[in-house]
């Protein structure tokens, strides 16, 4: 048996690109995709949440009043940077299913995360902050 990397086998693996979830859903079972995308996150609570919010506030994250949600306002040197960082965790916001509240002027970039399927902060925000700080700190000379 013979296999060839043609044209129509690398359309097929395009149309099948990770990120285009929504057609992963419609082609696969998509009910469990989203199953197991849950499945890996978590309500923060007890020790394990006081140990992460120390840390993450230590790295100028804040707890928001009146609501169980993490804020931090990112400054970069021009909106070409603020937008690359954007850009880079909009990529991993499609792979977790998990998306930041945010809001863009320029070269400020102001994010709020939380989960809203449970009502507060879990796993996958904890992963998003650190994944953020991760990224300023690979953005050449940020402000
Ligand atoms: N993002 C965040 N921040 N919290 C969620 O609970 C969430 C999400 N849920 N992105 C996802 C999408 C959900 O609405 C879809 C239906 O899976």
């Amino acid at each position: 048996m013979s296999f060839v990397i043609n044209r129509d086998y690398i359309r097929l693996l395009k149309f099948f690109h990770p990120l285009k979830s929504s057609r992963l859903n419609k082609y696969s079972n998509g009910l469990t995709t989203n199953i197991n995308k849950k499945k890996m996150r978590a309500k923060l609570e007890g020790n394990e949440r006081n140990d992460i919010l120390k840390q993450l506030e230590t790295n100028g994250w804040t707890l928001v009043d009146n609501r169980d949600a993490l804020s931090k306002t990112f400054l970069f040197k021009n909106f070409n940077q603020a937008f690359g960082f954007m850009t880079r965790v909009a990529l991993l916001a499609e792979k977790l299913d998990h998306h930041p509240e945010w809001f863009n002027v320029y070269n400020k970039v102001q994010v709020t995360l939380t989960t809203h399927d449970l009502n507060g902060l879990s796993t996958h925000d904890a992963q998003m902050a650190k994944f953020m700080d991760k990224c300023v700190s690979e953005t050449t000379d940020p402000k």
